[in-house]
């Protein structure tokens, strides 16, 4: 049986090459991400994209923790137990927008360490099964990528896609990219670039190994593994990142509270039973101490959009539910229109993807 580990958007540097998520991301690598691959002797680790976060620029103590947390660990494995490193071009992965051409894989991965790039479409054969590994399509390529595509007789494609229809941000569906159609005759596509893992037919997006904002607030980030059997049927199983990077604590006097959740980690604290003061500071003292990356408290939860007044709360809910009751409670005739309207712009202020 051969298993193949698939994993997505790792996004080094990501968040202004903030040093708490260098940590965040080698505690996986250390304890979860290759200890796994060791135990379970993975042959081949797929990986679908977005490698770094930043396409223009690369902050040099980026590229350092990339090489030693991730990229040099998993050379050793490479050349000592014949461990496979497979990488497509992500989006994140190039200069420009419209062309892959000038692109941090060519600029950043050591020839030494005998890794395969992909930086154009590829029919490849892994322990008897084909593949076809499909890179960002950018606009340049677009032509070339369809005829790629359309001609493969892979069983199975690897690729970093924008397909319209699928989870995007969490409860928003992409209405822009391509149609999931087109890869219609694979019997499966697993793709990165949607940071949310989701399924329909024989797409499945596998989602990010980690959370990046408060909007990936406890969804499910981890790997993927494919057993591939030797009569070829292929079964696939999910692994989940233990780690939380955005925590939610409730504080109620003389109730134990787990604030070592807190640790190196970004935390909003809801309030729900304060009388004695120095107690809470206590509280809020000892969650500074842990080294929180990031404390913000919320007093008492209050309704997110009063009806009456129509005032809004942003410190509750997120943006978009906000934006969304708001247009609801609107005497206005398209509030879809509105609301799909509201939707782009928010997409785009995230660019998450
Ligand atoms: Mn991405």
């Amino acid at each position: 049986m051969t298993k193949i580990l698939l994993m997505a958007d790792t996004h080094a540097g990501c968040r202004n090459d903030n040093v708490a998520f260098y940590e965040y991301q080698k505690k996986f690598y250390d304890n979860v991400l290759f200890p796994f691959i060791d135990k379970f002797q993975i042959q081949h680790v797929i990986h679908l994209g977005d490698l770094v976060d930043n396409r223009r620029q690369l902050n040099i103590q980026t590229a350092k923790r990339l090489r030693e947390d991730f990229l040099e660990p998993m050379a050793i494995r490479s050349q000592f137990r014949g461990l496979n490193f497979h990488i497509i071009l992500g989006n994140h992965d190039t200069y420009f927008k419209n062309t892959n051409a000038v692109n941090s894989l060519s600029e950043i991965l050591n020839p030494e360490y005998k890794f395969f790039v992909y930086k154009e479409p590829t029919n490849v054969v892994i322990e008897g099964t084909e593949f076809l590994m499909l890179p960002w399509m950018a606009t340049a390529n677009r032509d070339n990528d369809l005829e790629a595509i359309k001609n493969s007789k892979a069983k199975y494609c690897m690729a970093h896609l924008e397909l319209k229809g699928f989870e995007q941000t969490k409860g928003i569906l992409a209405r822009h990219g391509d149609e999931k159609e087109i890869f219609s005759h694979f019997k499966s596509v697993f793709s990165g670039h949607y940071h949310i893992r989701s399924n329909s037919d024989n797409i499945h997006y596998i989602g990010s190994c980690f959370q990046f904002n408060w909007g990936d607030y406890n969804d499910y980030r981890g790997f993927c593994v494919l057993d591939i059997s030797s009569d070829g049927k292929v079964t696939a199983g999910y692994y989940k990142n233990p780690y939380d990077m955005f925590v939610k604590l409730t504080y109620e006097e003389d109730v134990p509270c787990e604030i070592e959740r807190a640790r190196n980690a970004y935390c909003r604290v809801e309030v729900l039973d304060k009388r004695s003061e120095s107690k809470y500071n206590d509280f809020i003292n000892s969650i500074h101490e842990l080294g929180v990356v990031d404390l913000m408290v919320d007093e008492k939860a209050k309704p997110v959009v009063n009806l009456e007044t129509g005032d809004i709360d942003v410190g509750e809910s997120n943006t978009f539910i906000i934006i969304k009751q708001a247009i609801s409670s609107l005497d206005y005739d398209d509030k879809d229109g509105l609301e799909f309207f509201f939707e782009d712009i928010h997409r785009e202020a995230l660019e998450v993807s």
